[in-house]
């Protein structure tokens, strides 16, 4: 059988990848319908050879479609999801619209892809800091069980969005050219007070809330409990942007609840893990990095040491592309997941 998929939000970021992916994969696709915002229609998008073109996404969009690939900010996603799911499609949403919410499964197919089959016509894709966390960390609760997690990420400027990208790459220009950096979009649109990205770190990833952590940390927190179901599991993180374009990393500290547990216990248990390669040899200073895990699929692992005070410890150093695994692919990866197992 073939699927009818419509991507709202063709345009953007995300959405382009999700159509490199589709056109890569091969997608049981029937018709593709491209849609976006007001502003976007109208353009003509290439997909395997043909030029489609991109339409105005309303209610009536979604008649016929299977499948559809929300990508084009939350308020987008709360205004036509329920929409789409009206005319029948089922949604894989990318927006923080609906993560939290209880009838919305959440999920990262390498952890949690039974939770697809209890949908009620959403399902939502985590935050792409979340999800490259949580796939390293399901093998290590699996073999070890675990209890704590504290996480300091080193996040791509493209998370934010291509004007991001735009930002860090003007910026740039002017440093070298000797000129003060204008910064008008980052640390958060709309904030009140912008700082430069280029040659610098902002402790500030999306806006903050009233406890003093920001909102990207507090999706990191949430929704890693919510997808591993351990609504007992500490979670604490910082949330950093640096200046380069592509793929998150992470610094994280675990606690496992086993006594005696090894590096190479840990080295076994990712090795033989769904989506994560380990890539750890100090001898041979091999690690992942931004610029390595760039346009690659998996989640990378290196950097694993046991705590020099806690024996129940370990550091790990965790890479992977912030829009690839990070979202586009484990959109396309849930949607995979919904055919193969009849859950539509
Ligand atoms: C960032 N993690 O790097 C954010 C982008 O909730 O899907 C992803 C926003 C989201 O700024």
């Amino acid at each position: 059988k073939l699927y009818n998929v419509a991507i709202v939000g063709a345009t953007g970021a995300v959405g382009q990848k999700i159509l490199t992916i589709l056109e890569d994969k091969d997608f049981p696709l029937n018709e593709l319908k491209l849609l976006s915002s007001k502003r976007s229609a109208g353009k003509k998008v290439s997909f395997k050879n043909k030029e489609l073109l991109v339409e105005e996404a309303v209610p009536e969009s979604f008649k016929g479609v299977d499948i559809a690939l929300f990508s084009a900010g939350g308020s987008v996603s709360k205004q036509l999801a329920p929409e789409a799911v009206k005319h029948g499609a089922v949604v894989i949403d990318n927006t923080s619209a609906y993560r939290m919410a209880e009838n919305v499964p959440l999920v990262v197919p390498e952890v949690n892809k039974e939770d697809i089959s209890n949908h009620q016509g959403i399902i939502a894709n985590p935050n792409c800091s979340t999800i490259q966390m949580v796939a390293a960390l399901k093998p290590l609760q699996d073999a070890f069980g675990i209890n704590r997690v504290i996480v300091s990420t080193y996040q791509a400027v493209s998370g934010a969005g291509a004007q991001a990208n735009q930002e860090l790459e003007k910026q740039a220009q002017q440093f070298l050219d000797g000129e003060d950096l204008t910064a008008e979009l980052l640390p958060v649109k709309g904030d009140e007070k912008h700082y430069p990205i280029a040659f610098n770190a902002l402790p500030q990833i999306d806006v903050f809330q009233d406890n003093g952590y920001t909102f990207e940390e507090m999706k990191m927190i949430n929704e890693t409990k919510k997808i591993m179901h351990a609504p007992e599991l500490s979670v604490a993180a910082t949330c950093v942007r640096l200046p380069f374009f592509t793929s998150h990393a992470e610094s994280i500290y675990v606690e496992v609840d086993k006594e005696g547990v090894k590096v190479a216990d840990l080295w076994e248990a990712l090795e033989s893990a769904e989506g994560v390669v380990l890539e750890d040899d100090p001898a041979s200073q091999t690690y992942p990095t931004p610029l390595s895990a760039a346009n690659k699929e998996s989640v990378f692992v290196g950097r694993v040491r046991k705590d020099l005070d806690n024996d129940k410890g370990f550091h790990m150093w965790v890479v992977s592309d912030n829009l690839m695994k990070g979202a586009a692919l484990n959109t396309v990866q849930i949607a995979e997941s919904l055919i193969k197992n009849n859950w539509l």
